[in-house]
């Protein structure tokens, strides 16, 4: 979701294939044979495949927000690194064999200096939305989805605004479309 809302932020034309992961085909393998996705595949054949690179790349090409400027990388390293760790483990605690109670605190804890920070801001980078709501949302709204009523009456107030917001976004809803899995051979 974050690649795909930075290259429509910055207005960069792209061919979107969805594939389903279970099946992945064989010329996203190709391009990228640690087989997850985002894959961006440029013009000249650079292939781009972390979303936060995917990011970084579309928003150099154009940056009509401001985004890039203003990002922190060490506060999205974290939610990539120990926020996405909770995560998988709160919502897939069977398959880890793990309490997901423990990880839903740990997750819990770092929503927590989300919301300090948000004490005199909107938003995590600022006033207006930029690269660190954009990189960290879809997992806090991964984390909301697990338990929603939990996280209705447990998760920091301004937390849950902060992501209502970013999730009634245009942007949002636009990145959300989804497409038939794609076929190899068609364009
Ligand atoms: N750090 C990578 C993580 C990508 C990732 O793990 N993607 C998952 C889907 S959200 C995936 O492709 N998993 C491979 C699979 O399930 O086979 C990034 O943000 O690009």
């Amino acid at each position: 979701m974050r690649a795909r809302m930075a290259l429509l932020m910055s207005g960069t034309i792209y061919e979107h294939r969805e594939v389903l992961l279970r099946d992945k085909p064989a010329a996203m393998l190709a391009a990228s044979p640690k087989g997850t996705v985002p894959v961006l595949v440029l013009v000249d054949g650079t292939v781009v495949d972390e979303s936060i690179d995917i990011m970084d790349w579309a928003l150099s090409q154009h940056d009509p927000e401001d985004w890039l400027p203003r990002a922190e990388a060490a506060l999205v390293a974290k939610f990539d690194g120990a926020f996405k760790h909770h995560l998988d483990r709160y919502k897939y605690a069977g398959r880890y064999e793990v309490d997901p109670l423990t990880h839903r605190a740990a997750g819990l804890a770092m929503l927590a200096e989300l919301d300090e920070r948000l004490k005199d801001r909107d938003y995590l980078d600022g006033a207006t939305r930029g690269f660190s709501d954009i990189a960290l949302f879809p997992f806090v709204r991964q984390f909301a989805g697990v338990e929603g009523q939990w996280f209705a009456a447990h998760a920091p107030m301004r937390v849950r605004e902060w992501l209502a917001t970013l999730v009634a976004s245009e942007l949002f809803e636009q990145a959300m479309v989804r497409t038939a899995p794609w076929e190899g051979g068609q364009s």
